[in-house]
């Protein structure tokens, strides 16, 4: 990428596109394209179009798109297929309309099959039955990579695609129903502190493993693939390493100084047993994930301590 090339960071106010465009900006890029949500509905494929005419961005880093954990991936499965699958759709397609050098599509680690081996490699992609608890999502996912390699097959565009594994860090969503596991055991653990409680509840039983990613570790490795991978071929983007959610919330728990009971709630969905990514293929292009899981958390509550989310 040049470094006065026109770049537009699709979900600059989430938490992935977030720290993508503080990394590309922090690496000198000066001409960073970004629309709110309230100026441009990314599901709106005449608004999307007129967009992409006023402003023919150069390259993308793809981040947009509707998510959530496990609950919010299971109440609201319409949205999750319907959103993801119009996002993705409208700013693929005007990419290769408008002639756009390099464009970045994120994709998640719930594409593979539900009980994959472990590690999971790129060449499980639709080896199995999905999870049903993120199907719909993991569908829409699935039909942006497709539709990415696609492209480039028939029209000869350079569409990347990038699995990352279960992502934390500063500007996740910290709502207790909606959001992931990372922050809602934060939100949990702090407020039961603060309040004196003596347990906090861990949805599931506790046994299921996860691989953490912080983001602006991925936010790095979007940039490292932006300047130096070209093949259609998805990528995996972990650590290498997973834990239990029972592991991860002792780890939670000491990290936010709460020293109570951890109790689990079985009645509550624990998801796929195990997701670990194989990430080899990464690592033989030269990049690794450096933040370690225990002070990724601590930046993270720093974070959230100063953030309006603490203060509910
Ligand atoms: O992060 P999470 O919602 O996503 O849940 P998934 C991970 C594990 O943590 C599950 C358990 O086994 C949850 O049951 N867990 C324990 C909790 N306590 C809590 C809690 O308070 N909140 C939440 N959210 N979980 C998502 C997919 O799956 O992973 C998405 O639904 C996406 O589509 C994302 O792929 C990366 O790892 O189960």
């Amino acid at each position: 990428m040049e470094k006065d090339a026109k770049i537009y960071v699709a979900g600059h106010q989430g938490l992935v596109g977030g720290a993508i465009f503080r990394r590309v900006k922090a690496a000198g890029f000066g001409h960073l394209i970004y629309r709110s949500l309230e100026e441009l509905d990314l599901r709106n494929q005449g608004a999307v179009a007129d967009f992409f005419q006023q402003e023919r961005p150069e390259y993308i880093f793809l981040a947009a798109a509707k998510v959530g954990g496990i609950h919010a991936n299971s109440t609201y499965p319409g949205e999750f297929i319907y959103d993801n699958l119009q996002i993705q759709n409208n700013i693929i397609h005007q990419a290769y309309v408008n002639k756009v050098k390099k464009l970045l599509f994120l994709g998640s680690s719930c594409i593979y099959p539900k009980f994959c081996p472990q590690p999971m490699k790129e060449e499980h992609l639709l080896d199995g039955k999905l999870e049903p608890t993120n199907e719909p999502y993991a569908v829409a996912k699935i039909a942006g990579i497709k539709m990415c390699q696609a492209y480039n097959r028939q029209y000869g565009t350079c569409f990347i695609s990038l699995m990352p594994t279960n992502l934390y860090g500063p500007g996740d969503n910290f709502d207790l129903l909606d959001s992931h596991v990372v922050p809602a055991l934060m939100r949990k653990c702090h407020e039961a502190k603060v309040a004196g409680a003596k347990e906090v509840v861990i949805w599931g039983t506790g046994s299921p493993c996860r691989e953490f990613l912080y983001v602006g570790d991925l936010a790095d490795a979007c940039l490292f693939l932006m300047e130096n991978y070209e093949g259609s071929e998805i990528v995996n983007v972990g650590v290498g390493q997973d834990l239990s959610i029972r592991e991860l919330a002792e780890l939670v728990a000491q990290v936010v100084g709460f020293k109570g009971e951890l109790a689990f709630d079985p009645s509550k969905p624990d998801g796929t047993p195990r997701k670990l990514l194989e990430v080899s293929r990464l690592h033989a292009m030269g990049w690794r994930a450096q933040m370690p899981l225990e002070e990724g958390l601590r930046r993270t509550y720093e974070w959230f301590l100063a953030s309006p989310w603490a203060q509910r």
